[in-house]
């Protein structure tokens, strides 16, 4: 087998030989999290997440049935969903990334015990999908989701292969994917799967091996009518339609191909595509996914809070954002991954690490995470996000290195030139905005330290050595720091954190005259827990200016350490007696409100809600001056 990546320096998307990428990925092994946000969460989900869903896979009998197909177990299929295979791909992939930074013998045994029956399990000509019997083979694509459980096979093999070395697994995904080969193609199948994700791992594959048929495959299937589908292929579409999940991916799939052969045609609908998401059909949260219907896209501006928003579509769309971002290098695109990550991805799981949630709605009641589902999409792909979390901070180019998230860790960057340099990050973020940044190249060396400025941060200030720069400082673009760097020069960036009041854009007809908080990076929301004085349905806040009163306070005992927001709301009525009364609908002026009154109103991140037992919550409020 030949492999065209060096395993070892690979980014989780290795973009070294692909021309269209301006940013190079940076290995997971380069980036070390301190004593910081995401560390926590890392740790969490390589502690309980992972192993808990392990447990519930043989629990439920999804890894049975790689032994019912291998004949190592005689038995009946117990969960015969058509993605479970998927699930165990994803589960690995996360396994995987995450072995690639620590050394854990018990997750390393695990993930070796789970490929040895996913390689009984393969057919001998390379055919994998326990859940397909021989006679429905690539008979039912609109819906089987073959491809799409390829798709996951080949990114878990890859990881796998990048976080050890070993082509077992690898070896797995490369003889079904050789199949696909075989199959499909001009004159052969030439339906698409149903559900888009194997394009971007044909891509990733490519790149793993050097075998151009996996990249020929993924151009052809980009370029296909989805099967049974009412939307044109990727390139003829000029809005987001569709099921949000599929969508993200064969976005993933379309700016992969486009880093490789650099039709330029793909990159304009990208583009096209992305205005479409940021002008009118993402959540404050980033979350995506309007409609329950089809778990699909609605008309720009139609965003009710009731949101879908499925947790698997706000990873997709930090996928893609993730590798807008590497392409163009633009900042717009670090702003909504990170916009996703802290807030519509993270509401995701539970503080304990091993709860989810499928959607993730802006107004809910009594609404909660759950450790398993029966379409158990969700929970896998969080487990691979937050492992592969860190390979998404840093970037390297042939300029320097690219800071785009903020968080306490060490990394060690090597830039295109082979130029090495460490970089050391103290913070607080998303607590605090103060950011030091400590570099040290082996010696004296002369690139640009490329800092993120966040689109929502106004007057933000960076110095060196003390000293303020004189490039330019502008929220929503990267400040470029060139000079000869010395060991242990340190830069300071302040990114102030005053609370924000939002307002949506007035066509949001479900949220007109409402406002929503934020702070820093992230969303908040306001639940029923904390707000004893007024019921969260009568609660209003009075904003008077851009900070609207509140004020943030860091409460370390409170759902694993936050800063709250503290200010004043005004309850419409509390006790609401006089309200239950009130007919639903009454002719204009015709009966007199309860007397407003003031009440303290405290907000919590939104990613934090719902962890206290179940309780009514709320992002946006209507504004009552
Ligand atoms: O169809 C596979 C996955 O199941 C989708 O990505 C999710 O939306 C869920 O429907
Ligand atoms: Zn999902």
């Amino acid at each position: 087998m030949s492999l065209s990546s060096d395993w070892k320096t690979a980014g989780t998307v290795e973009t070294r030989h692909a021309p269209q990428f301006r940013l190079q990925s940076v290995p997971l092994r380069a980036v070390t999290l301190a004593e910081g946000f995401w560390r926590q969460r890392r740790e969490l989900n390589t502690r309980r997440g992972m192993p808990r869903f392990l447990a519930s896979m043989e629990e439920h009998g999804v890894l049975d049935n790689f032994r019912y197909q291998s004949g190592r177990k005689t038995g009946q299929f117990k969960q015969a969903s058509f993605i479970s295979d998927s699930d165990v791909y994803k589960w690995l992939e996360g396994a995987c990334w995450t072995l690639v930074t620590e050394d854990l013998p018990e997750l390393k045994a695990s993930v070796d015990a789970v490929i040895d029956e996913i390689a009984a399990a393969q057919g001998e000509d390379g055919y994998l999908a326990t859940h397909v019997p021989p006679e429905r083979r690539w008979k039912g694509l609109a819906g089987s989701h073959e491809l799409y459980c390829l798709g996951h096979l080949i990114q878990a093999g890859i990881a796998h292969h990048r976080a050890t070395g070993e082509e077992t697994l690898l070896g797995v995904a490369r003889r079904f994917a050789d199949l696909a080969v075989r199959e499909f193609g001009p004159g052969k199948i030439e339906t698409p799967d149903g559900h888009p994700e194997v394009e971007m791992a044909l891509v990733e594959l490519f790149r793993e091996t050097g075998e151009q048929s996996y990249l020929d495959l993924a151009g052809f299937l980009l370029h296909q009518q989805p099967s049974e589908d009412t939307y044109p292929p990727l390139a003829d579409r000029d809005a987001l339609v569709g099921h949000c999940v599929r969508s993200g991916y064969l976005c993933c799939g379309g700016a992969d191909w486009y880093a490789e052969t650099g039709e330029s045609g793909i990159f304009q609908t990208l583009e096209r595509l992305w205005q479409d998401l940021v002008q009118g059909k993402m959540y404050v949260t980033g979350g995506v996914g309007q409609r329950f219907d089809g778990e699909s896209f609605g008309l720009p501006y139609e965003l009710p809070n009731r949101a879908y928003a499925e947790t698997c579509a706000q990873i997709a769309h930090a996928m893609w954002a993730w590798r807008m971002l590497l392409l163009t290098g633009q900042a717009r695109f670090a702003d909504v991954m990170e916009l996703i990550l802290y807030n519509g991805f993270l509401s995701g799981v539970s503080l304990s690490g091993a709860e989810y949630f499928y959607m993730n709605p802006l107004s809910a009641q009594d609404y909660q995470r759950s450790p398993w589902f029966r379409c158990n999409c969700c929970p896998p792909n969080i487990h691979r996000t937050l492992a592969m979390l860190p390979g998404y901070m840093f970037s390297t180019s042939s300029e320097g290195v690219w800071v785009h998230l903020y968080d306490a860790c060490e990394a060690l960057l090597t830039m295109p030139d082979g130029t090495v340099v460490r970089l050391e990050q103290q913070t607080q973020y998303p607590w605090e905005g103060e950011v030091e940044l400590i570099v040290t190249p082996a010696a004296e060396v002369e690139f640009t330290l490329f800092l993120r400025i966040p689109g929502w941060a106004e007057a933000a200030q960076v110095t060196v050595n003390g000293q303020p720069v004189s490039a330019a400082v502008e929220s929503g673009t990267y400040v470029e720091l060139r000079r000869r760097w010395q060991p242990g020069d340190r830069v300071q960036l302040s990114l102030p954190m005053p609370p924000r009041v939002v307002e949506p854009h007035p066509r949001i007809a479900e949220v007109r005259g409402s406002v929503a908080l934020a702070r820093g990076p992230l969303v908040y929301c306001f639940e029923s827990v904390d707000s004893p004085a007024a019921e969260i349905l009568d609660l209003a806040l009075a904003p008077t200016d851009a900070a609207g009163g509140f004020t943030a306070e860091s409460e370390p005992e409170l759902l694993g350490g936050v800063t709250v927001l503290r200010g004043t709301g005004r309850a419409v009525c509390s006790p609401c007696a006089q309200l239950d009364e009130l007919p639903l609908y009454r002719s204009l002026g015709s009966r007199s409100l309860p007397p407003r009154h003031d009440v303290t109103a405290l907000a919590i991140p939104y990613y934090a809600w719902a962890n206290r037992g179940p309780s009514a919550m709320r992002v946006w409020l209507p504004r009552e001056v």
